[in-house]
């Protein structure tokens, strides 16, 4: 892992990048979206993934610095593609730390009015299921203030972090995202499978959209459609990769 001074000093020389994994619809084959996750490429050690240096800025105001990064680049990254014809559904990960941020959706609406072009329902706040439960009260209204400029929301890592009814009831959000671990095993365990349908009823109930991540192969693509979840992620589709070859890819591809 690396310090928290090497991160900085890698930000400071624009060595972070965005990889983006394609979201479709399983049944239609049809390109839904993208998730950004980001990078780093690292002068002497290559591509790190987030685990090398996500976890040692928790808590860190280099949490808040690389995360209005991440948001600065995926609207960039949006607005060059606009600018080919291409407007990117583009769904973008939020710590827990910038959510629970009270300026955050300040920030968010004077990055979004320095990209006119780009259409804000286009933008998606992937949001952890266990930072939005976390602090409730004071998330629920900042969640609300990001959904009024126009961007959607989404519970990332749903189903691990034990949502209370009541809750998901109140949150104002657009979609849940199962997470993978349900997914990867529900083949084998009867009681992951259980979960996902358990998952797709709450969607159902409360009229969310619902994506499956972690789809590795086409076996857990069938299940899922059998189960009625349509929207996809994962290895089994594409994996994460850098902006010029998702434009190919969606253009070629499908
Ligand atoms: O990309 P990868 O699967 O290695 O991501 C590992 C973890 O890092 C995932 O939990 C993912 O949500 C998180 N992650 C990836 N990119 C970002 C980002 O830009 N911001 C935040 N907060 N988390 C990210
Ligand atoms: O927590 P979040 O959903 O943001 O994490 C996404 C992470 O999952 C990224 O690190 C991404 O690289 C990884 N990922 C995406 N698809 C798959 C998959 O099919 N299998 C596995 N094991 N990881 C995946
Ligand atoms: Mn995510
Ligand atoms: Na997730």
């Amino acid at each position: 892992q690396q310090s928290l001074r090497e991160i900085t000093q890698g930000l400071d020389a624009s060595e972070f990048v965005l990889f983006y994994q394609p979201k479709i619809n399983m049944q239609t084959c049809a390109f839904e979206g993208a998730e950004a996750l980001i990078r780093w490429q690292h002068p002497e050690r290559g591509l790190l993934s987030p685990a090398a240096f996500l976890p040692v800025t928790e808590g860190h105001q280099l949490e808040l610095r690389l995360g209005a990064w991440v948001l600065r680049q995926a609207l960039a990254q949006m607005q060059a593609w606009h600018d080919m014809g291409f407007d990117c559904p583009l769904s973008i990960n939020i710590s827990a730390q910038q959510i629970q941020h009270p300026e955050f959706a300040q920030a968010l609406k004077t990055l979004l009015d320095t990209y006119p072009e780009v259409p804000k329902q286009m933008l998606q706040l992937e949001i952890l299921e266990t930072s939005a439960l976390a602090d409730i009260e004071s998330v629920t209204p900042i969640l609300q203030q990001c959904r009024a400029l126009g961007v959607s929301l989404a519970l990332d890592d749903f189903g691990t972090g034990y949502s209370s009814l009541a809750y998901l009831k109140r949150l104002p959000i657009d979609c849940l995202k199962i997470d993978q671990s349900f997914v990867r095993d529900m083949l084998q365990d009867s009681d992951d499978l259980s979960i996902i349908q358990g998952i797709l009823s709450l969607a159902r109930a409360f009229h969310l959209h619902v994506i499956a991540e972690g789809v590795e192969t086409a076996a857990h693509g069938r299940q899922l459609l059998q189960l009625g979840c349509h929207l996809g992620q994962g290895y089994g589709i594409a994996r994460p990769m850098p902006a010029d070859q998702l434009s190919a890819w969606v253009h070629n591809d499908l």
